[in-house]
């Protein structure tokens, strides 16, 4: 396969072209687990390691290949794995906090055209979670699609319901409802596929993400697995991996998250809270923080109805997370930076 059908074009080779070193060539990350990749270039599939200069001069996760990376790669002449010496950088990226209470990134995948968010209409449904979602996106710099599966386990008019919640809450992303058991909406699903670009898969855990993998493949390629009695989803899939669709489109499943860690930014928050944004133009004071000061315009829409007053508590609960994470993250970088120095400075004070 050539590179611009697995999503190469001008913006990366513009990026590439200082990187790439005589004898290595380009592929695209598919698989990762823990130190092990699996890269694509013009050749098949294949099994690569991080040459040891990336592997040890690297400062943090960010700056190792994910998911979707585009790679500078040193093919083996013996039967050995390719090298991987460089990461392209990343037109997108999907990351999220890790799980408990460090600031570190987890990256999910990168350089993803659009994520669908899942979520299944039977129980999951989430206001707060699609707009956790949403953000997400936003912040990789992702387009999103807001995919509702399951209808078939919902009426029409519940269905009607939740996709007016949706729109009512001032998102404007397209929403497609699908099911994956008696086939509505994947033929519509399908449609939004394009050869040459790359998609994932996000949602919670039992939405019916690899479900959803299969139908398109037309047979049960991956593992999925019912929802336990608890409600507890247990995680079924547990790696991502990037897969060429017979149309040549590019998807990526992902294990479902439990806890969605953000690190937002002032931009991203006015990007998916478009509307409030508009408004906080018409408050009184211009540093208005919309919580509760005189003349906020916001605090006015949300008093008159022409605001959701969820959609406003998300906003302020999703703001002070993101302020309160990114200044913690802030905080790290520069305490890893000093490390690094005081490091160094002993490492010198070794040679002499
Ligand atoms: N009724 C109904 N069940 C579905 C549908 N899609 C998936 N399921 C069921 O939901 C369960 C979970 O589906 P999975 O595809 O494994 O969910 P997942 O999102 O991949 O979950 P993780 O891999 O844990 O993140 C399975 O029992 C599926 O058969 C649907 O459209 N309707
Ligand atoms: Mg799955
Ligand atoms: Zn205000």
């Amino acid at each position: 396969m050539d590179l611009t059908g697995l999503g190469f074009d001008g913006w990366f080779e513009q990026r590439t072209s200082s990187l790439l070193q005589p004898g290595q060539g380009l592929a695209r990350v598919t698989a990762v687990d823990r130190n092990a990749f699996l890269i694509r270039g013009q050749g098949a599939e294949q099994y690569a390691e991080l040459a040891g200069k990336l592997r040890f001069e690297t400062q943090s996760a960010m700056d190792l290949p994910c998911v979707g990376d585009w790679v500078c790669a040193q093919w083996s002449a013996s039967e050995g794995p390719a090298l991987i010496h460089a990461v392209v950088p990343r037109r997108t990226l999907l990351r999220r906090k890790r799980p408990g209470t460090t600031v570190e990134f987890q990256l999910i995948a990168a350089n993803i055209d659009v994520a669908f968010i899942l979520q299944a209409c039977d129980h999951d449904f989430n206001m707060r979670r699609i707009d956790r979602y949403l953000l997400m996106a936003s912040e990789g710099h992702i387009e999103a699609r807001i995919i509702l599966s399951k209808t078939d386990l919902i009426s029409p008019a519940e269905l009607e319901r939740q996709m007016a919640q949706i729109t009512g809450a001032g998102i404007s992303v397209p929403i497609l409802p699908l099911s994956n058991d008696n086939g509505s909406g994947l033929d519509a699903f399908r449609a939004l596929l394009a050869p040459g670009k790359t998609y994932c898969l996000l949602g919670s855990s039992g939405v019916g993400k690899t479900t959803l993998l299969n139908r398109l493949l037309g047979r049960e390629a991956f593992v999925t697995k019912a929802v336990s009695e608890t409600g507890e989803g247990v995680h079924t899939t547990t790696r991502r991996y990037l897969l060429i669709l017979e149309g040549g489109a590019m998807l990526i499943d992902t294990p479902g998250m439990r806890e969605l860690g953000l690190m937002g930014t002032a931009e991203v928050m006015k990007d998916t809270f478009a509307e409030l944004g508009e408004l906080a133009l018409s408050c009184r004071f211009s540093n208005c923080t919309h919580g509760g000061e005189p003349g906020c315009a916001i605090a006015q829409a949300v008093a008159s109805g022409t605001l959701s007053e969820e959609r406003y508590r998300n906003y302020l609960k999703l703001k002070k997370e993101s302020e309160f994470r990114g200044a913690a993250y802030f905080q790290k970088r520069k305490k890893d930076k000093e490390c690094g120095r005081i490091i160094k400075a002993a490492k010198k004070s070794m040679k002499v």
